[in-house]
């Protein structure tokens, strides 16, 4: 049925009556019916994808793109005087997510359905998600993000379980959104909320009684655990999330005649980092309530289940004091007990135990023992988990480790974010490639096709302009066109080295103040949120906004040199930075980005990226060579002996390194404290000079050199734009069709 005639039968009106909300709300609609008739068949087994966040974005574009009705509606709306893009503005943003996890979370979820598996993802409907990041003299603050409407993408559904806490039942309902694959089925995001909670009951923006879980449970997305009680409502929520994921995978499963003792015939289960680990001993739990032998249960659900690691960082590894999951879930403590006596009287090394001698249980090692699949995100990654992190786990379970290399959906990265570069890839190659993402590789036969060369560079300043655009209606800046577009956008953590780029924004300025002023101007964006107990993170942020202040209003550097970050950086900003962007800052310390996703994204719109050999850089070197990326600083290896060794001196580079000093010292020289908080600059100034912890200094130099070379090649537009090419025609590897299809190969083992 075409759009107009859905709007006639269902409101009685004609598209140009309509107001664009009631467009809005007229898409919706017609989207869900239609997601309804494509619902998945339901074979025997069925994989849930268990994650704390799924960072979404907006879905009108994205679902109508995947139903193949995007164009139509697009072109039928425009014979009506209306744009789809305003349209697009009454959507909220759904507030689930955080950062990559959460990210690909989504990307998974699409192509699951894409390929036309059978998986549902299971998460929680957090009413206010992850904080808001508003701006206040150079300072983030953060307010709550309310992001549901009374008309939503979000189904309430009829299912509901009694999640048993100590001292109290609540009951959770479960809420689903369409996960409409690209000309394919559709499944589900289960997002479960409890019915009690209370929105009215945070005060001055962000506070809240943390021990009223009726009322708190599913208000945000990882509430503040810099006191007791946040820490504990964390517990409360993953239980909660996994104990209403266990009975609704045990309905289902028994639905279709699994017999309990078959589970794994039936049902496997990703484990999205640690956040849902304890779905393991409720599984357990359960099973052992309707029957099961207690061994018979664990080895059906080490079967069932398999864990994804994210992260090398001790701190963001959990371990939960015995004495909270006693407060907060007892019933789980005595098979989480069983669970350990049985590594003990296996494993004699107490590196591999679940309760360590503090009495805290260690979420991953519950993971390694209990599931049967261990992978890690990126080829280094899982290397280093298996050689360094995790290597006493790998010598008793080598045929658990994996690795599975990130991936993103074309589907938003591509076809929904720049439609320009869409159309001109489907001109030169066809249309393959949105299925089959390796096809891109066809392009690299237009590497000296002048025209097509030209078309690049042209669609490259379009986005800018839209960037432009948007920059200025929403935050009011403006920004130089013709400037490089150099772009550092992720979560805001001292390992990614947002201060990195700082110091090399402070070291340009003072460049440009000494007389020697770039060819071409450059504009350095950062997008970042700061976990608010975060201090050092937040510092960061001060000096970023200072910086702007100071830089933005300087008319001798201003001509030459702009720094801007955007306010609340969320996947609609990333749709927008990231097909605008000329440079990909991705300068993490080599061996702790665990793979990172927003370098493939920046490498699929032509962007290229300046970066260090972590994580998914290292593979997209090998893919694009030597001549087609930057690679600058130490090597994982030399990062982790220097760590092993504690010889780091950050204070030696600081006194040794003038060029160095120059920069730092500047965090608490004359100019930025006229703009900034004093306390704040020495803070970071002092850290950096007595810790630096994720070693910048080491790295400085060569990364002024490689990103002053990337901008001395840029100058040279054919042989840039031809770089931006093999990016682009290298990117293939990344879909996250790929990784699903390894998931599922190897892993899941679902039926078409
Ligand atoms: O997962 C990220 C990694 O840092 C990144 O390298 C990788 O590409 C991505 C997808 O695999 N990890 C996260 O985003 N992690 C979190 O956001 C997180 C949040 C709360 C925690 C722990 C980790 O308690």
């Amino acid at each position: 049925m075409k759009f107009s005639e859905f709007i006639k039968t269902e409101y009685g009106k004609s598209i140009s009556e309509c107001t664009n909300e009631e467009l809005y709300y007229a898409l919706l609609t017609l989207t869900k019916k239609m997601a309804s008739g494509k619902q998945h068949g339901n074979s025997k087994k069925k994989l849930y994808y268990i994650s704390a966040e799924f960072l979404i974005g907006k879905l009108l574009s994205n679902n109508l793109i995947n139903l193949g009705i995007y164009d139509e509606v697009k072109e039928e709306l425009a014979q009506n005087g209306k744009n789809i893009c305003e349209i697009e503005e009454f959507e909220k943003e759904p507030s689930l997510g955080n950062g990559g996890l959460g990210r690909l979370a989504a990307c998974f979820i699409d192509s699951i359905a894409t390929l036309g598996l059978n998986g549902d993802g299971v998460g929680l409907n957090y009413h206010f998600g992850l904080f808001r990041q508003v701006f206040e003299n150079n300072m983030q603050t953060t307010v709550p993000d309310p992001w549901l409407t009374e008309k939503s993408w979000l189904t309430k559904t009829d299912v509901t379980y009694d999640i048993k806490f100590k001292g109290m039942t609540v009951k959770s309902r479960m809420y689903d959104i369409d996960v409409i694959g690209y000309n394919n089925t559709s499944n589900k995001l289960h997002l479960f909320d409890v019915e009690s909670v209370d929105e009215s009951i945070v005060e001055d923006g962000i506070n809240f009684n943390k021990e009223d879980i009726k009322k708190n449970l599913t208000l945000f997305l990882y509430p503040d655990d810099s006191d007791e009680a946040g820490r504990i409502l964390r517990i409360y929520q993953q239980y909660f999330m996994v104990s209403s994921a266990a009975q609704l995978i045990l309905d289902e499963c028994v639905a279709k005649g699994c017999n309990l003792h078959d589970l794994s015939d039936y049902v496997v289960i990703q484990i999205n980092d640690t956040h849902p680990t304890m779905v393991i001993p409720e599984l357990i739990r359960l099973l052992v309530e309707r029957g099961l032998e207690m061994d018979e249960a664990i080895e059906a659900v080490t079967k069932s289940c398999a864990y994804t690691n994210h992260t090398i960082l001790a701190e963001a590894l959990e371990k939960w004091p015995i004495y909270y999951l006693k407060k907060a879930v007892p019933q789980l403590m005595p098979i989480i007990e069983v669970l350990d006596d049985k590594v003990r009287r296996k494993y004699h090394n107490q590196a591999v135990y679940i309760i360590d001698g503090e009495e805290r249980v260690h979420m991953a090692h519950i993971d390694i023992h209990y599931s049967s699949s261990v992978n890690g995100v990126a080829s280094l990654h899982t290397e280093i988990l298996k050689n360094n992190e995790l290597h006493h786990f790998y010598e008793i379970y080598p045929e658990k480790f994996n690795n599975k290399t990130n991936g993103i959906t074309f589907r938003r990265w591509l076809l929904h974010c720049n439609p320009q570069l869409t159309e001109l890839i489907t001109s030169l190659i066809g249309d393959g490639f949105k299925k089959d993402a390796m096809q891109l590789e066809k392009l690299l036969d237009y590497k000296n096709d002048k025209k097509v060369l030209k078309q690049i560079l042209e669609i490259k300043s379009a986005k800018k302009m839209e960037l432009k655009k948007a920059l200025m209606e929403k935050q009011n800046v403006t920004i130089n066109e013709n400037s490089i577009f150099d772009i550092q956008i992720k979560r805001l953590h001292e390992y990614k080295r947002q201060q990195l780029n700082a110091l090399y924004v402070i070291h340009k300025y003072l460049e440009i103040k000494a007389g020697k002023k770039p060819s071409t101007p450059i504009t350095v964006i950062f997008g970042a949120k700061a976990a608010p107990a975060y201090i050092i993170a937040q510092d960061i942020i001060h000096l970023i906004l200072c910086l702007q202040q100071l830089i933005n209003n300087d008319p001798e550097v201003s001509p030459y040199l702009n720094v801007v970050m955007v306010e609340n950086y969320n996947v609609t900003w990333a749709e927008k930075l990231i097909p605008a962007c000329d440079i990909s800052e991705q300068i993490s310390l080599a061996s702790k980005e665990a793979s990172g996703t927003g370098n493939m994204k920046f490498m699929l719109n032509g962007a290229l990226t300046l970066g260090t050999e972590d994580g998914a850089n290292v593979e997209i070197h090998e893919l694009v060579g030597d001549d087609n990326i930057y690679i600058f600083g130490d090597s994982s290896d030399t990062v982790v002996e220097r760590y092993a060794q504690g010889s780091y001196n950050a204070a030696k580079y600081y006194n040794e390194n003038a060029a160095i000093k120059e920069a730092v010292d500047f965090i608490i020289g004359e100019e930025l404290k006229a703009v900034g908080d004093k306390e704040r600059l020495e803070r970071l100034f002092n850290e950096l000079v007595s810790k630096d912890w994720f070693m910048t200094f080491p790295d400085f130099d060569e990364y002024v050199k490689t990103r002053e070379q990337a901008y001395a090649d840029y100058e040279n537009r054919e042989e840039w734009v031809q770089k931006m090419l093999v990016n682009i025609a290298k990117a293939g590897y990344f879909s996250s069709d790929r990784t699903i299809e390894e998931y599922n190969r190897d892993i899941w083992k679902l039926e078409d």
